[in-house]
């Protein structure tokens, strides 16, 4: 028996009219994984209400930013509260500082912090900032990464870029991507030729420390260590964009995690507790560079937004204060993981799990999945029909393979179990 969609097919129907595609970012629109996509209502925990009055556990939890589960009261309690002191002022508040304070406790080698309105925003700044810095041009991203929608970030690009095959970007002018260089996710290799052969040319490598848009992929052993080394070695600057690892992996994020430290450090969803929000931050002597400090320009009459840095603040704070939260969401996730073993491994299907802490990711291939060329080669046709039965079932998965699951804490037990029993019923009418 499959749900009903009604109310949902004619939201779709509607919104097709007045905004591009029905969606106002292009994954979610269903259009890769088939049919259309279901109107959320309301959410609560960890559970997402639909249209039709569908009920489902939610694996993408805003693509990240919902740790602690939806409407998180103290988080909903903030923003009541602070948005009847007006919404928007476009003038400093004590509550930026407070947050800046908290984002450079919690973030190793922060010093300062320029909040911003989102992801996309924040790693657009921070490369604009490390080529002002460096005086250099260049910048080094991997394939498969994703870091926003900005010109220089749209070349062989994961998330929705791969999502939907999308190779070269109509409105992107070459003279701005040839400056964009590209190196397969942990390829040191690659990266040491690609250095050698623009020596004093490259600004930035920028890398997400644990990639989560070609479905969840860990750097290999020394892999950032060595990124570190060269950016080192030929005064690049090391740029980790945490906008879905920042205070999700850790209070310090992939940084702490990992033990690594990277020279800026970007973030987004996350700080903002859900919020449309972003920050870049890093060395001082580096920060110190933007306007009006320095020339680097960069600024936003919504940046540090009073009801977007309250619930940032109540969020961050509770993590902050509260270490058993990782402890909690890396438990779960791992059952889950230990759990979907149990469920795959005797199928005969070729499948690969990845995990890091609270981020994790299926691909239906028979080798590992350590880069973009693997998650590619994987049988995503398969992923669609996965990604299908589990919604019938009640579990609201990402709709594509390039895309990470994240778990929150509200997610209990008896909702990893429904997830599992959904799982096995696929694997069933699989093997039927
Ligand atoms: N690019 C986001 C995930 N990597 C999807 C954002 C959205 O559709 O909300």
């Amino acid at each position: 028996m499959s749900i009903s969609q009604t109310n949902s097919n004619t939201l779709f129907a509607r919104a097709q009219q007045s905004i591009p595609g029905g969606v106002n970012s292009p994954v979610r629109a269903f259009k890769s994984v088939g049919g259309s996509p279901i109107f959320i209502k309301e959410a609560k925990g960890a559970y997402l209400y639909d249209a039709d009055g569908n009920k489902y556990i939610d694996y993408i939890n805003s693509w990240g930013p919902m740790i602690l589960g939806h409407a998180y009261e103290p988080v909903v309690n903030a923003i009541c509260d602070r948005a009847k002191l007006s919404t928007s002022y476009g003038a400093p508040t004590e509550l930026e500082i407070e947050m800046a304070e908290l984002i450079c406790s919690m973030a190793p080698g922060v010093d300062m912090v320029r909040m911003v309105s989102s992801g996309t925003e924040a790693c657009m700044s921070a490369v604009r900032l490390a080529r002002g810095y460096t005086g250099r041009n260049k910048i080094i991203k991997f394939e498969g990464c994703y870091h926003g929608h900005a010109d220089a970030f749209l070349v062989k690009a994961g998330s929705g870029l791969a999502t939907f095959n999308i190779q070269t970007v109509p409105g992107v002018p070459a003279s701005v991507s040839d400056d964009t260089l590209t190196a397969p996710y942990n390829d040191l290799e690659a990266i040491e030729t690609l250095v050698r052969n623009n020596k004093d040319q490259v600004a930035a490598i920028i890398i997400e420390p644990v990639a989560g848009n070609m479905g969840c992929i860990p750097p290999s052993k020394g892999f950032l260590e060595g990124l570190r080394s060269v950016c080192d070695r030929e005064g690049i600057v090391f740029i980790f964009d945490e906008v879905m690892t920042g205070f999700r992996l850790a209070a310090g994020g992939a940084q702490e995690l990992l033990g690594i430290r990277a020279d800026l450090v970007t973030y987004g969803k996350v700080i903002g507790g859900g919020l449309p929000v972003g920050a870049f931050g890093g060395r001082r002597e580096i920060m110190q560079h933007i306007a009006p400090l320095g020339n680097v320009y960069q600024a936003g009459t919504l940046s540090g937004n009073p009801i977007a840095m309250i619930a940032g603040y109540t969020m961050l704070k509770t993590l902050k204060d509260d270490p058993s939260i990782y402890t909690k969401l890396t438990d779960t996730t791992q059952k889950l993981h230990q759990e979907l073993d149990k469920v795959f491994a005797p199928s005969g299907i070729p499948y690969v799990i990845n995990r890091v802490g609270s981020m994790i990711s299926l691909h239906f291939s028979s080798k590992p999945v350590t880069n973009f060329a693997d998650a590619a080669s994987a049988d995503n046709t398969l992923f669609n029909k996965f990604f299908h039965a589990m919604l019938q079932a009640g579990i609201y998965l990402p709709p594509s393979a390039y895309e990470t699951w994240f778990i929150s804490t509200a997610v209990s037990e008896a909702d990893v179990q429904a997830t599992l029993q959904a799982a096995a019923a696929f694997v069933k009418q699989y093997q039927a």
